[in-house]
């Protein structure tokens, strides 16, 4: 039986908090390791570079991003892991699928409504509001199944979809309709300061979010922060949405259900909820955090990971987008 092929994406645009992980990273690792599927994921540094970005922490968090991926356990000889800026067909077909895809449908994608509402009129760029295509050709370029993703991105999902059958109807069968996998639990961890919105690497608010490398002690400060209610007891409802992402995080990291969490805290104060959930979180990243060490300071190792990716995302790439170029009109060199 052929294997489903699995594609997913991060931006280095910061380090990685526990929401990527829980959402994405943690479920990509698991995917690797699953025999039915042919796994291939990539630091998404052209769209980071969407938002105005540092040259050097670009490259900086470029390099985190690949340790951090390899030490929460993506193995490269299983998996195809590398940096999208260095197989260049994302970029031209993200060209041929900016001419197939209407502004009204980029209109309506609340990330870019989102994103543009924190940055300065002047600094809004064409890359931000046409980011979902270049997620399209990502995703298309390897003839993917399934893409493991956080619910935030489901609305990009459905755009690659519309994309991909809109090409499919124009100009005969040529890419695979893509799937998202989303996992009910953990897809959408919320900032720690205000659980409206979710929780984002990039956010200016520093206690908003747990990055993967957080240590023991900013981890206890940011928890000891966040914003709960009045009520003062521990549950799990929409009322109490600051505790009830709280208790989604604790879960995500000891695999507990959420009535044995919320029956072990009947009766107990939030003080001690956000105490054990301090040395949950801290606990479970530890090991996470001793690989990374080594990683980090391996640049030679690195450098052959994202190398040898790069090659093997290269070869898959190219088949599709010779397809792609032949089917549009293009004559070959
Ligand atoms: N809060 C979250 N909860 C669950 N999943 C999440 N993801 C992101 N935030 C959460 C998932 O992580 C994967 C990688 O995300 P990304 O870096 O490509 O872009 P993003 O979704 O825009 O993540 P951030 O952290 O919010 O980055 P910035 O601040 O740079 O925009 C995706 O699968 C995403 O669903």
């Amino acid at each position: 039986m052929d294997k489903k092929i699995v594609f997913s994406g991060i931006q280095p645009s910061g380090e990685p908090t526990i929401g990527n992980y829980i959402g994405a990273i943690r479920n990509w690792v698991e995917i690797q390791n699953n025999e039915d599927y042919d796994s291939i994921y990539c630091i998404v540094d052209m769209h980071a570079i969407t938002v105005p970005q540092v040259p050097k922490d670009l490259r900086k968090h470029t390099l985190e991003v690949l340790s951090l991926l390899l030490a929460t356990g993506l193995d490269p000889e299983k998996t195809t892991l590398f940096i999208q800026s260095h197989v260049s067909a994302h970029a031209e077909l993200n060209w041929v699928l900016n001419s197939l895809t209407y502004m009204g449908q980029l209109n309506r994608m609340t990330q870019y409504k989102d994103k543009s509402k924190r940055f300065e009129d002047s600094s809004i760029n064409s890359g931000l509001f046409t980011y979902p295509v270049l997620m399209a050709a990502d995703i298309l370029l390897y003839q993917t199944d399934y893409v493991p993703v956080g619910e935030d991105q489901r609305q990009h999902l459905e755009l690659s979809r519309d994309i991909a059958e809109r090409f499919n109807n124009r100009y005969s069968e040529t890419f695979k309709v893509p799937e998202a996998l989303i996992k009910k639990e953990g897809a959408r961890i919320m900032s720690l300061q205000d659980p409206e919105s979710k929780m984002s690497k990039s956010d200016s608010n520093e206690d908003s979010y747990i990055l993967l490398l957080d240590n023991g002690d900013a981890i206890r400060r940011k928890i000891k922060r966040a914003v709960t209610d009045s009520e003062g007891v521990v549950a799990y409802n929409d009322q109490q949405k600051g505790l009830k992402n709280l208790i989604d995080i604790y879960s995500a990291f000891t695999n507990e259900g959420l009535d044995t969490i919320v029956a072990r805290y009947n009766g107990k104060g939030y003080g001690v909820f956000k105490e054990d959930l301090s040395e949950v979180v801290a606990e479970g990243l530890r090991p996470i955090q001793e690989r990374y060490k080594d990683l980090i300071n391996n640049k030679d190792y690195l450098e052959k990971v994202y190398k040898e990716g790069a090659e093997k995302a290269e070869y898959r790439a190219m088949k599709t987008l010779r397809k792609v170029y032949k089917k549009i009109g293009f004559i070959p060199r």
